[in-house]
């Protein structure tokens, strides 16, 4: 079992004039979850995204909230996607690909991963309301920019149906929780490789 008990683990922390973020993770954990942002409705999600993907999340960000939750938002994002890449690695071992359909009831998302270095999201969702509560729905789209760009993997988000905004951005994140667990997984047949062709996925 050597191999796989390297501990794949990453630590973070940013500061800038708009926000101080730590975040550290641990891909082979439990899905244990140390979220506060200041943000409710971001620390339910963030909940969530650890909870289903089963890394481990301490994720503590003050931020310039008297303005509004976008530089909050964005830069967990930036900084979790940036610990998911310092845990990976060179991301040997890993299974890459992963994608799921999620049903949360009425509503439908889809998330594709493909863990591969070359950061891309594509975002096909679109929600009803301007606001869940006091969330801006604009900033689900806006932390998966920033952790897909961060984490450098390849991220598709498609909402296929639903109704009720709140179901539509916690199927976002509980999909790509759920893809994210798959696709970061030490797959045993891989050997201990890359999976690659080309032999490097950085
Ligand atoms: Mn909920």
């Amino acid at each position: 079992m050597g191999e796989t008990t390297i501990r794949r683990a990453g630590t973070i922390s940013r500061k800038t004039n708009e926000t101080s973020v730590s975040v550290s993770v641990s891909l082979d954990g439990t899905g244990v979850a140390k979220v506060s942002t200041g943000v409710g409705f971001f620390d339910h999600m963030l909940d969530q995204l650890s909870r289903h993907s089963l890394i481990d999340m301490e994720i503590d960000v003050k931020g310039d909230l008297h303005i509004d939750d976008h530089h909050t938002v964005e830069d967990a994002g930036i900084a979790l996607g940036q610990a998911i890449s310092q845990a990976l690695g060179d991301r040997r071992g890993i299974t890459r690909y992963a994608s799921i359909d999620l049903a949360m009831d009425e509503t439908m998302t889809k998330a594709a991963i493909d863990v591969s270095g070359r950061p891309f999201l594509v975002w096909n969702v679109a929600f009803s309301a301007p606001k869940i509560g006091t969330f801006d729905t604009e900033l689900v789209r806006e932390f998966f920019q920033a952790f897909a760009q961060n984490a450098g993997i390849t991220l598709h988000v498609t909402n296929h149906y639903g109704a009720n905004n709140h179901h539509i951005a916690e199927t976002c994140f509980k999909a790509v929780a759920r893809a994210l667990r798959a696709a970061t997984e030490i797959d045993p047949r891989q050997a201990n490789r890359v999976p690659s062709t080309k032999g490097m996925l950085v």
